[in-house]
């Protein structure tokens, strides 16, 4: 099949999985072409079945607000035309939806058929998107979809309550590649990080406040009182400075660490003992995932589609957001030497639930049911 993939292309969970996706589909034999402001960052090799297409445009004095999503419209009719792509996969409704939606329309005229399946992410739906600025626009594009998919069945009940859209929804969750997401033992990195063995507690985000990260310090706090523990933070964003500051005012600041973005998660994930996602709202939690399958148990909330991930008592622990004492509890307990082993083998085993090789034909078998209709 020719599949056109439109995503951001930043760190953020949506464009890591569209990525993903791209190159396994690619891997497999389809032609894969790319549409973003920017190449995506995971989109590191060079296939030959696999694009790129930048959407630019001059700007103009007149616009006050870049017209962003006519130019990405123009340049899926143009990529579907000149590449005779069969179907476009639209990751984050805000505005590839819409865009590809209209791009449908504008091949109509011209008598080339296109196929949309748009894929619901998180915040598209559950803050941006219901907002009224927004919501007709989405509820729209969703109709004029030709499958839409949500990653949880958590976000699937969030569409259908904040949007009139009353279609089906196919839950396909957030995936993991197995091989790359596995714990490879590096005691040298473990000693650099917790040399008196320490237990090592992970966050990794983009720092935007839906994540609630000031809450991971204040569990650290709380946590370091009873044992040798260590906290790395990974990840950037809006929120960082603020809580590096709140880290420098407090007692636990020695034993704390901002290693900013970094491409390589599973060597940091390899030598932690916990990880800490106590977000407002998650639709999935890709980043919780991705530190199951490294054997790390999980403290989260339980919003969202968290709790479908993260099986409280088995895999980690949830809890209602902001409760903080019960978030360094639960950590406290799960950091026991005579609990961790077992959440740790628990969690790698219910990530593998969500592995490559399994979500894959989903998305196959979707693109196939749509070509076909
Ligand atoms: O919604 C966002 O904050 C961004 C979005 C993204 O582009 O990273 O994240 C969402 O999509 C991920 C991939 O499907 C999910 O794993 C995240 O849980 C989800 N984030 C939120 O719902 C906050």
């Amino acid at each position: 099949m020719n599949i056109g993939i439109l995503c951001y292309p930043t760190y953020g969970g949506s464009g890591l999985i569209a990525t993903e996706l791209g190159k396994s589909l690619a891997d497999i034999g389809h032609q894969i072409h790319f549409i973003s402001y920017n190449q995506p960052v995971r989109l590191d090799t060079f296939k030959e079945n696999l694009f790129f297409h930048e959407v630019s445009f001059n700007n103009y004095p007149l616009f006050k607000y870049a017209p962003y999503e006519s130019a990405l419209t123009s340049k899926i009719v143009e990529v579907v035309k000149v590449y005779q792509i069969d179907v476009l996969h639209v990751h984050y409704a805000i505005p590839h939806a819409a865009a590809a939606v209209m791009a449908k329309k504008i091949l109509e005229k011209k008598n080339i058929q296109v196929k949309v399946v748009t894929t619901l992410h998180g915040t598209d739906i559950t803050l941006v998107g219901k907002d009224k600025s927004f919501e007709p626009v989405v509820s729209y594009s969703l109709f004029e979809s030709d499958v839409v998919t949500a990653v949880s069945n958590s976000l699937k009940i969030d569409t259908y309550k904040n949007f009139t859209y009353d279609g089906d929804i196919k839950v396909v969750p957030n995936f993991i590649d197995s091989q790359r997401f596995n714990r490879k033992p590096n005691e040298h990195f473990r000693k650099t990080i917790a040399p008196n063995n320490e237990k090592v507690i992970v966050h990794t985000s983009n720092f935007r406040k839906v994540k609630r990260v000031p809450d991971v310090l204040q569990i650290f706090r709380k946590i370091a009182k009873h044992l040798p523990a260590k906290l790395l933070f990974v990840g950037d964003g809006p929120e960082r400075n603020s809580i590096e500051e709140a880290c420098l005012a407090c007692e636990v600041c020695k034993d704390v660490t901002f290693l900013g973005k970094q491409d390589a998660v599973e060597e940091i994930l390899s030598i932690a003992d916990l990880f800490i996602i106590p977000s407002q709202t998650e639709s999935f939690g890709l980043a919780a995932l991705e530190a199951m399958a490294c054997e790390v148990p999980v403290i989260s909330t339980n919003s969202g589609g968290l709790p479908e991930l993260n099986i409280t008592g088995v895999t980690g622990f949830t809890s209602d957001v902001g409760d903080i004492d019960k978030m360094a509890n639960d950590a406290l307990h799960i950091l026991q030497d005579e609990h961790l082993n077992q959440f740790k083998s628990l969690a790698k085993i219910q990530s593998l639930k969500y592995k490559l090789d399994t979500i894959l034909p989903i998305y196959e078998r979707l693109y196939d049911s749509v070509i076909e209709r």
